[in-house]
């Protein structure tokens, strides 16, 4: 029998210690479960027919996994009834879905990713669910909220946190005061405090990023790599280890657990394209998960949660982790460029 402190204990204790309304909590509470029955899909796998692609698109134009979708719909239906939100933004939907008329309407706006990795769910590679909570600047009122309600920089996140669906489920949530992580008791179906007061090192010899784009990256990217790859026998004289997964929230977790750094940086692959991940339910979350666990999050030139977002989708380059490395990242992209890339 566990003796734990459970998420929804957590939750009210804090929101006691803030003073605040239970409307939050009780919000809380909805996208938790709403990743227990994702994790409960994920988990059943073939079993239940679920995997494979559904045969559509999202606004990104990427192919739409059949969980993209299921996951998506689970989202809405568990967060749409009990008043809490004013509207909902997703990766798997082109539009904001706003609560419909027989609900009542709440202060808080919801964006998410329901399913990030989702390239990762036929090889059976850990998956994950990022959302952040944002003020309705609506408020209470009856005005209909459009997708510009929503570009609200990643600083004036309520909350942020993350589901990962490894070996075991866990929960990652911030609310601005630290970090805490929760593992899901399937016998029981509570997610129990695990890992309080996550902490990321401030120093690292880990980085993760898709080599594959190398000849796409801009100068400090590379140069950092190289210096890296370049071992003892390099400037930073020590060896670095690597890893990909495909898969950002295992990742962010992997960095929140033994540091390390995350690069899906500004490439010139696609010159339409800022970077390849998203800045509202994606970027932002993580960011504020990072910082508040003493991490650093930039996309090289300017820090992630202080950038006013101009699109709901918009994409944006991130750079996180341990935050002496990406500093260093940092300093590397406010060096002029030297005379032969200048001209290239
Ligand atoms: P998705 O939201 O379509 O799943 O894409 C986001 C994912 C991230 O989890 C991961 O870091 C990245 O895409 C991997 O990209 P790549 O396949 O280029 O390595
Ligand atoms: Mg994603």
């Amino acid at each position: 029998m566990h003796n734990g402190t459970t998420l929804t204990q957590f939750i009210i204790e804090e929101q006691r210690q803030i003073g605040a309304s239970g409307d939050f909590s009780s919000l809380l509470n909805d996208i938790v479960t709403a990743c227990k029955v994702i994790s409960n899909a994920v988990h059943k796998g073939a079993l239940i027919g679920i995997q494979g692609s559904a045969g559509s698109e999202n606004v990104q134009g990427e192919t739409q996994k059949k969980l993209d979708v299921i996951t998506n719909e689970i989202f809405i239906k568990s967060n749409e009834w009990a008043g809490h939100l004013a509207a909902m933004g997703s990766e798997e939907m082109d539009d904001i879905y706003s609560i419909p008329r027989q609900y009542p309407k709440g202060k808080y706006l919801l964006v998410f990713d329901p399913l990030d990795g989702s390239s990762n769910i036929d090889v059976n590679i850990s998956v994950g669910t990022i959302f952040s909570i944002l003020r309705s600047p609506k408020g209470m009122s009856q005005e209909p909220v459009t997708a510009r309600d929503f570009l609200q920089p990643g600083t004036r996140q309520v909350c942020a946190g993350y589901a990962v669906y490894g070996p075991s489920t866990m929960l990652v949530l911030t609310s601005g005061h630290g970090v805490n992580g929760f593992t899901l008791d399937q016998n029981i179906g509570e997610f129990i405090l695990t890992h309080p007061k996550m902490r990321i090192p401030e120093d690292s010899t880990e980085f993760a990023i898709n080599a594959s784009n190398e000849r796409f990256w801009e100068a400090p990217v590379q140069r950092y790599v190289d210096e890296c790859l370049k071992g003892v026998e390099g400037p930073r004289k020590k060896n670095f280890n690597m890893r990909w997964i495909a898969s950002m929230v295992a990742e962010v977790h992997r960095i929140l657990i033994r540091g390390g750094v995350f690069m899906y940086p500004k490439d010139t692959k696609d010159p339409g394209k800022a970077g390849k991940l998203r800045l509202m339910y994606e970027a932002n979350p993580m960011s504020f998960i990072v910082e508040q666990a003493g991490g650093a999050s930039s996309t090289g030139r300017e820090r992630i949660m202080e950038m006013a977002p101009a699109d709901l989708h918009q994409r944006v380059p991130v750079i996180l982790g341990s935050k002496n490395e990406v500093n260093r990242i940092i300093s590397y992209h406010a060096e002029p460029p030297k005379a032969s890339e200048a001209a290239a």
